[in-house]
């Protein structure tokens, strides 16, 4: 067992920054159901300003933010046209349905980013035995699509489609900050193609809590009931907003080292026997790859080897591995994580899994 830990699952294992115990240490508090967080509102504020909408709301997770934007989009029974690799499709344990109650639509697309085409055949008409398509859904970057970036020229294709058939477009932005850094544009370009979207503070921004909806005034206002309907209306949540503000303001520039590492890293693993990887996939923090011999059959016992070195992955199922880079990966972590996959996969091979 090696004694070093290389974490790569995902960037949601960041810790707080010194500088965020700090803010929280002396946030000022109140009560946010009655809105009188003045932490709260600073971040909501910033966070509308900085994607030019009216307003903005702080939601306990991703998943929340989702699904209250789910809710608040759509009408149950109606149709969410959305990517079919998209988290909201995988891993939201269904809350599209069992909570929204629509009806999830999944359009395959190459990278992640939805050709609008594809929207367009999607989109049923008003016949009496179709449920009313009223919501389309992107995801950006694209996490089971190793991170890809969806340029704000791509989202403008497809809100092009959805107002010619007056659907919404909503984008779940959970990495949106990685993308507006690999592309070097301001965030409001993604702000001005959507209704309405979400960013998380708690992954590569570093934050310990905490995901932020903008959108227009009414959305936001609808939002806030529906957050208080699923339980996520916060007291104090200050605390968490604290560190939400000293993400915003010094977190996502560094994002682009994070870039750096995983380029570095695709390129590393692309070097080594067995191992597969597109290193032109690699456009923000995340690497997907694949071992020779390693499928859904074996890929735990593949896992466990690189653990035992000391390097943590996650997979995305039938041997499709995950690493993901962050603040508290460093270059040398990098390298370090190449050499236990490759002694990983010599032992795999030796064995003949
Ligand atoms: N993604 C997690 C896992 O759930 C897979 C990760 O480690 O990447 N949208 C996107 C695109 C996400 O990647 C995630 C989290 C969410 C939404 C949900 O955010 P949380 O975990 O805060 O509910």
């Amino acid at each position: 067992m090696s004694s070093r830990k290389v974490d790569l699952r995902s960037d949601t294992v960041t810790l707080p920054t010194d500088e965020m115990l700090e803010a929280i240490r002396h946030a000022e508090l109140g009560d946010d159901v009655y809105g009188e967080d003045p932490t709260v509102n600073k971040l909501e504020e910033m966070a509308a300003k900085r994607f030019g909408k009216e307003a903005a709301l702080l939601v306990t997770s991703g998943t929340q933010a989702n699904l209250v934007s789910l809710m608040c989009n759509a009408q149950r029974g109606e149709t969410v046209i959305l990517e079919a690799e998209s988290h909201i499709y995988w891993y939201e344990l269904g809350g599209v349905s069992a909570i929204a109650g629509l009806l999830p639509w999944p359009v395959t697309s190459q990278r992640g980013a939805l050709n609008p085409r594809d929207v367009e055949n999607a989109v049923k008409p008003l016949d009496l035995h179709f449920s009313r398509p009223t919501l389309v859904c992107v995801e950006n970057t694209h996490n089971r699509h190793s991170g890809t970036v969806i340029t704000p020229e791509e989202v403008k294709a497809v809100k092009k489609v959805a107002e010619k058939h007056g659907l919404r477009l909503y984008m779940d932005g959970a990495r949106i900050f990685n993308a507006a850094v690999a592309l070097g544009v301001d965030v409001k370009s993604f702000g001005d193609c959507v209704d309405n979207l979400m960013f998380c503070l708690s992954k590569g921004l570093c934050c310990p809590v905490g995901s932020v909806l903008v959108g227009s005034s009414a959305f936001i206002q609808k939002a806030r009931r529906a957050r208080k309907l699923l339980g996520g209306g916060m007291r104090q949540a200050g605390i968490i907003a604290a560190a939400g503000i000293v993400a915003l303001e010094k977190m996502v520039d560094r994002l682009k080292e994070d870039h750096e590492n995983a380029k570095l890293l695709a390129a590393g693993l692309a070097k080594l026997n067995g191992v597969k990887v597109d290193p032109e996939t690699v456009q923000s923090n995340i690497v997907c790859f694949r071992v020779d011999g390693v499928g859904a059959r074996n890929e735990e016992e593949f896992m466990k080897e690189l653990k035992a070195r000391g390097v943590l992955v996650s997979s995305f199922g039938g041997g499709k591995l995950r690493m993901v880079t962050h603040y508290g990966i460093a270059k040398e972590d990098v390298e370090y994580a190449v050499a236990a996959v490759e002694s990983a996969v010599q032992k795999t091979f030796g064995k003949n899994v």
